[in-house]
């Protein structure tokens, strides 16, 4: 079948909205009609090639919910008409980690930058009978796609499907991050540097766990705003050590006992870890450009002051977990989804969106298909 999506073809050029060719699902895979999709920075870094994969032509987006249409012979649990949040690293369920269900960690996890699907094939062609692959083997910039079953997670048919897109990758990092990797404590002081689509989160897990000081740092002022309604106690608009300054003037001199470094960590990380007191925990949610290659951090500090310097893919615990945990939270009240989209999106307007992103305009952008 034909299906419309957003290429990534070269870096630094914006995505085309091409016709391609789209395979039928083989064995363990689904059809599935993209109906939201969010506009999440990762692919904005591999649009500038700070991040690159391994091939292009390729679909990119990977923060996607919608319907299944169609399933291959060997798909178990997963029917026709299901809603589905996809999720961008797949949970293989035969790996040590997956058997541990740490699908987070899932062996398959590095390939997903590659291209092809989960079994190595690909599922995809340009108008030119090239191989186009798609991001973390979702490929959610389109109006359909084909995946493997590992990158499934059934929701209720209720759930807005906007909001359902959400939960597949900026607030399972943000809030799983202080929930599962940090684990904030009630009355717990709490740093966030970057409130975008995963720091944000973070505000609002921290929150959540009950701590006491939430420092919210941007650079944008609305985004600070933003963040005091998810929970933030405190904003801060500066960086390097005008921000460390800050923090420790809010914290009587001793820092925080967890900050999170959610954007830009080469330039983030020493700031936001000379602001977290001895023993404290620093948590990396953001992904680091290909061409940095070592954190910035005097080790005899590292050592004296007894910090732990952490990362977190996927906020540090299963999609499979996060995923009906949050949708059941919002359901409760607990969290807030619908107020982290700030403006939604055509598939052909998604180089607007990105632009929004960049220049900060937006929290979330969200593609909403016909
Ligand atoms: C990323 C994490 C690193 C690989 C690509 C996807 N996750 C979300 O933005
Ligand atoms: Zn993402």
């Amino acid at each position: 079948m034909f299906t419309r999506a957003a290429v990534f073809r070269d870096i630094g050029a914006p995505l085309t909205v091409e016709t391609i060719t789209l395979d039928p699902p083989r064995a363990s895979e689904l059809l599935v009609k993209i109906e939201a999709v969010g506009l999440c920075r990762t692919d904005l870094h591999v649009m500038r090639g700070e991040r690159r994969v391994a091939m292009t032509p390729m679909v990119l987006g990977h923060e996607a919910a919608g319907i299944v249409e169609a399933v291959g012979a060997e798909v178990r649990g997963i029917t026709p008409g299901d809603h589905v949040v996809l999720t961008f690293i797949p949970g293989c369920g035969h790996c040590r980690w997956c058997s541990k269900g740490l699908h987070h960690l899932c062996a398959e996890g590095p390939r997903i930058t590659q291209g092809p699907q989960l079994d190595g094939s690909y599922r995809r062609r340009d108008r030119d009978g090239r191989d186009t692959g798609a991001f973390c083997m979702i490929g959610g910039f389109a109006e359909r796609t084909v995946v493997d079953q590992a990158s499934v997670v059934v929701i209720d048919k209720d759930v807005p499907f906007d909001l359902a897109a959400l939960v597949a990758c900026g607030v399972p990092a943000g809030i799983g991050a202080a929930r599962y990797r940090a684990r904030v404590k009630a009355g717990d002081s709490v740093l966030v540097v970057g409130c975008g689509g995963d720091g944000m989160n973070v505000v609002q897990g921290a929150r959540l766990c009950g701590a006491a000081t939430i420092i919210a740092a941007d650079l944008v002022d609305a985004k600070l705003a933003w963040a005091r309604d998810f929970g933030a106690t405190h904003t801060v608009n500066a960086r390097g050590e005008a921000l460390t300054r800050a923090v420790l003037d809010l914290t009587g001199g001793i820092g925080v006992d967890h900050a999170f470094v959610c954007i830009d960590p080469p330039a983030t990380l020493l700031p936001a870890f000379r602001a977290t007191q001895k023993a404290g925990n620093v948590v990396v949610t953001a992904i680091t450009p290909d061409n940095v290659k070592q954190i910035d951090i005097p080790p005899l500090e590292l050592f004296a002051a007894q910090k732990a310097v952490m990362g977190a893919v996927y906020g540090f615990a299963s999609p499979r977990l996060q995923i009906p945990e949050l949708l059941g939270l919002y359901r409760e009240g607990g969290i807030k989804l619908r107020e982290l989209i700030t403006r939604t999106y055509t598939l052909d307007e998604i180089n607007l969106g990105y632009a929004d992103l960049d220049a900060g305009r937006v929290l979330r952008g969200m593609v909403v298909l016909d």
